[in-house]
């Protein structure tokens, strides 16, 4: 029954006549039907931890489009949220967190070792969509990749370079270092319980692995993964595992193989054609549309996708983005890539012209 889920089969390295499509931020606030349950639930957080609405938002791409995969809809700050750092949205801006001094974080790492209680509304919203989805469709858990998570946690809100966590980084590496400890381990703890409520496929976000240099890719982006994937790989044999490592550039070469992840998601940096090469050999790959198409469509929307499923054809591919639908992508242009994906350039036409 599992292994007829389309993207468990080109997760497991199955190449499909037609690949396999989601789209990271399907659902959001493009879709009127997720303004009106969020308006609902009051603001974003209450979303999160509301089992039910939670459900909800993560059904509504499902119904409107009948993608491959439902992603768990939460955000990767909940897990900080969990270990007792504040959080809040402000409306427009984005996420506010207390942001993280050494002192601070040396309370954090003493703070709260049970993180389940907060988070088992979490736990609870998978429950429900493992039993709501349709069969064919796979349920996606996720987490932040330390790095990350530490990012936001550091500067106590999103940052365009990373400034406050390379800071710490540099004055303060036994800190910096025991943060991140602490975040894989509770990652590994949180995702494992993702994957005990039904989650059949777990995505780690790495959003800003593309600010680390040398040494430090391979201590913060690869080596906390790397445990992560091992942990639960071990917990849950067969668990298919995607790795986000956003910016990587040439890092993404053999970054799968070393992490040992079985797909590697593409930003929209990546050449598909050189991808072909030198990532799908290691695995599965995903990704890679701009998301702007999303919002301008048209022609362009329609070569862009056409090229990316003719590229990865030859090895296993899920169609994806290169990152998240913004809230300003037009619904209607979803309809346009799946057209794209399911009639690529090179079939007939269904009416001759
Ligand atoms: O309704 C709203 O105002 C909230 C917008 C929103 C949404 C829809 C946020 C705030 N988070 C989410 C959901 C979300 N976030 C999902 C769920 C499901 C889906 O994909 O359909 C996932 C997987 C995430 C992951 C996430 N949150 C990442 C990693 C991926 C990425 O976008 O790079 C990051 C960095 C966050 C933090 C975050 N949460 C929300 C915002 C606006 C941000 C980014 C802040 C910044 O720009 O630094």
């Amino acid at each position: 029954m599992t292994r007829d889920k389309p993207l468990l089969r080109a997760l497991a390295g199955e190449v499909l006549p037609t690949p396999p499509v989601w789209l990271m931020r399907q659902a959001g606030r493009y879709l009127p039907e997720y303004r009106a349950t969020r308006a609902q639930a009051g603001d974003f957080l209450a979303l999160c931890y509301t089992p039910e609405l939670a459900a909800e938002v993560t059904l509504q791409p499902i119904r409107r489009y009948g993608f491959d995969a439902a992603i768990l809809f939460a955000d990767i700050l909940l897990l900080p949220h969990a270990l007792g750092t504040d959080l809040w949205f402000v409306t427009g801006e984005g996420p506010r967190l207390s942001p993280l001094t050494e002192s601070r974080v040396l309370a954090a790492l003493k703070g709260k070792d049970d993180i389940h209680d907060h988070l088992a509304p979490v736990y609870e919203t998978i429950r429900i969509l493992a039993h709501e989805l349709p069969p064919g469709t796979a349920l996606i858990g996720f987490a932040g990749a330390p790095w990350t998570v530490a990012t936001y946690m550091i500067a106590g809100r999103g940052t365009p370079d990373q400034g406050p966590a390379h800071a710490l980084k540099g004055r303060d590496r036994g800190t910096f270092n025991a943060l991140i400890d602490l975040l894989t381990g509770a990652t590994i703890e949180y995702l494992s319980k993702q994957v005990e409520a039904g989650a059949e496929v777990v995505k780690l976000f790495d959003s800003w692995a593309g600010s680390l240099q040398g040494a430090d890719f391979d201590r913060y982006a690869v080596a906390p993964v790397k445990r992560i994937i091992a942990a639960l790989k071990s917990r849950h044999p067969g668990l298919p595992v995607i790795a986000f490592p956003r910016g990587a550039g040439r890092h993404y070469a053999g970054f799968a193989r070393t992490a040992g992840a079985d797909a590697l998601a593409l930003d929209t940096s990546v050449d598909v054609v050189w991808a072909t090469g030198h990532l799908q050999p290691d695995g599965c790959v995903q990704g890679n549309l701009d998301p702007g198409l999303m919002v301008t469509g048209g022609q362009p929307l329609i070569d862009a996708t056409r090229h990316i499923v003719a590229a990865l054809s030859g090895g296993p591919h899920i169609f994806n983005l290169g990152h998240g639908m913004t809230p300003d992508a037009d619904p209607e242009n979803v309809h346009v890539m799946l057209e794209a994906i399911r009639n690529p350039a090179g079939r007939a036409p269904a009416t001759p012209v």
